[in-house]
């Protein structure tokens, strides 16, 4: 008999999500996913400067704090067509990488983590044998058994407390959950140690940003972070130097925890890569500009179709019209009207956002989200989608940390698992670490190329806008944390006449399209196992895989749902 489960609200993500699936036979047979508030950011931007656009738009999220900025003013300089000075392109690459990194380790190990490692039965743990387990895998300072008993003792006064605190509603002892004690020791250990190393990568993106969450140095036309070599009250060499240290520590735990765990809780879970395909059409674009056009960039992207390396088709430029014409959104499934019929998919330029509530209809509306689409198709875009596309393109580090994290996935597994098994929902995981490797090296790369060009004597980092009378359109694309984020103006005489996101969590946890069509959260939680419906822990995984951020995908609130089983997951 058919079973079905809402999760509203799902925890250890940005913003208002619900999931709904129908379960039978203990599989997903069908699924919803529903973005359930609402703010209007882009109507907000109607009317405005658009040098001020970047400022508002951050707003949309306070997890991804810098991308709409630096989306923002990327969509504006490209409808004046206003290069910008190399060493704000290095500064700004520096902040969307630290941001990336920061973003991912707390994915990992403070929003997804728990749905994979029993908290609990740590407790259970020997630490000596903890830590040579830990030792087998890597060198971390941090993997002694003085440090596990450490945790384990402060674990241990916690439940003796009888608080568990943000733990207390943890799926524990579910029958999903497969680690030993030890392992789950070490992954213990380490969501602890993460919190410490992520402070790193916030500090990076405060130094440079002036400020973080919502940096507030990027202008359009550049940062507006004087450079001097001699003057104490700007970006000195000093303050310069003090990052790069961070940009080390990162490095080692990136390399040395984050990528070892997620290579042998993978292979912990091997069984993992046969669920959370669903959508293969990828899409990602290209970032970290090292021109002043936006041609030529350290990470390529692009699309791919159906998973296949072979069909990458690479997106090259700020102004690649293949990606600006591709894209459109549709509403038949989602709370607006377009002026012109509801089964309409609108290109961004010409976008609508008028709002019509109407309650969760199954086969109707029901998501603030609208479907965006790639050529009419739905597409999953975040880290595998960039690995997939950086791998196709024969970009070395990705190859590298891909064939180091599979190969482990493979020893732990105790069977070869290959790039295919990515396409999955422990495959996300792995693919985000393995992105992550790739970006913490390309951020030591920004400083090294931001310190050699200050040393030929350009200190520029900014080129004045100008607004000429009549229309000008422009798209700012980002590879962001979760995937591809455009922005869209359009501006008249100085003014913004229209303006729309289009957002990484808007593609992948999209509602139906004009076609019907299922959004990437959708098809991929199809043939989920779910052991215990008034469990949900699977669907949690595969829909955590993601990382969701509706805060980004909404940019009004239901209460009244009717359900066979709700629940709030943590
Ligand atoms: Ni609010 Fe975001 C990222 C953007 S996601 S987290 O990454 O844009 O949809
Ligand atoms: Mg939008």
């Amino acid at each position: 008999m058919n079973k079905r489960v809402t999760i509203d609200p799902v925890t250890r993500i940005e913003g208002h999500l619900r999931v709904d699936v129908e379960v039978d036979g203990g599989r997903v047979k069908k699924a919803w996913a529903s973005g359930q508030m609402w703010r209007g950011v882009e109507n907000i931007l109607i009317g405005r400067d658009p040098r001020d656009a970047w400022a508002i738009t951050q707003r949309i999220c306070g997890v991804c704090t810098t991308v709409h900025a630096m989306a923002s003013v990327r969509a504006v300089e490209n409808a004046l067509q206003l290069e910008i000075p190399l060493n704000a392109q290095y500064i700004r690459n520096m902040i969307m990488l630290a941001h990336a990194v920061h973003d991912h380790i707390v994915h990992f190990y403070h929003l997804s983590a728990l749905d994979w490692v029993d908290v609990v039965s740590a407790l259970k743990a020997d630490p000596g044998k903890a830590a040579s387990v830990a030792q087998g895998l890597s060198n971390w300072s941090g993997n002694s058994k003085a440090e596990f008993t450490k945790v384990q003792d402060r674990l241990k006064n916690f439940v003796g407390t009888g608080r568990l605190g943000i733990f207390t509603n943890g799926y524990w002892g579910h029958p999903a959950m497969r680690l030993s004690p030890e392992v789950n020791l070490m992954a213990t250990s380490h969501y602890l140690q993460a919190l410490e190393i992520q402070r790193y990568a916030s500090k990076i993106v405060a130094v440079l940003g002036s400020k973080s969450p919502h940096i507030q140095n990027v202008a359009v036309g550049g940062v507006s972070n004087p450079l001097s070599l001699d003057s104490q009250s700007v970006l000195t060499i000093e303050r310069l130097l003090a990052i790069k240290e961070w940009m080390l520590k990162l490095e080692d735990f990136v390399k040395n925890v984050y990528l070892v765990d997620v290579g042998a809780i993978g292979g912990f879970y091997a069984d993992w890569t046969k669920y959370g395909r669903g959508i293969t059409d990828y899409l990602s674009v290209p970032d970290i500009p090292l021109d002043t056009k936006g041609t030529k960039f350290a990470l390529p992207g692009g699309y791919i179709e159906d998973g296949k390396l072979e069909s990458y088709k690479p997106i090259t430029s700020f102004n690649d019209k293949f990606f600006t014409d591709g894209v459109s959104e549709a509403i038949k499934h989602s709370w607006y009207d377009y002026k012109g019929g509801n089964n309409k998919s609108l290109h961004p330029y010409k976008g609508e956002t008028t709002p019509n509530y109407t309650d969760f209809q199954d086969d109707g509306k029901y998501s603030w989200l609208k479907s965006p689409t790639f050529y009419g198709k739905p597409m999953q875009v975040g880290p595998l989608p960039r690995v997939m596309a950086m791998l196709a393109a024969g970009h070395e580090p990705t190859k590298k940390y891909a064939t180091a994290a599979l190969d482990l996935v493979s020893a732990v597994a105790g069977t070869k698992v290959g790039v295919e098994a990515l396409h999955s929902t422990i495959g996300r995981h792995a693919a985000r670490a393995v992105g992550c490797a790739v970006q913490v090296d390309e951020l030591i790369n920004q400083w090294d190329l931001l310190l050699a060009n200050m040393a030929t004597g350009d200190l520029k980092t900014f080129n004045r806008p100008t607004f000429p009378k009549g229309e000008q359109m422009g798209v700012g694309i980002h590879e962001a944390p979760r995937g591809v984020l455009s922005h869209w103006v359009v501006i008249d005489s100085g003014k913004i006449v229209n303006y729309q996101c289009v957002v990484p969590t808007t593609w992948n946890a999209a509602p139906r399209n004009e076609k019907d069509q299922p959004g990437a959260y959708e098809a991929c939680l199809i043939d989920n196992p779910v052991a215990d419906p008034e469990k949900p822990l699977e669907v949690l995984r595969t829909v955590h895989s993601f990382d969701p951020c509706l805060a980004c995908a909404v940019h009004v609130v239901d209460d009244e749902t009717q359900s066979v089983v709700t629940v709030t997951a943590v």
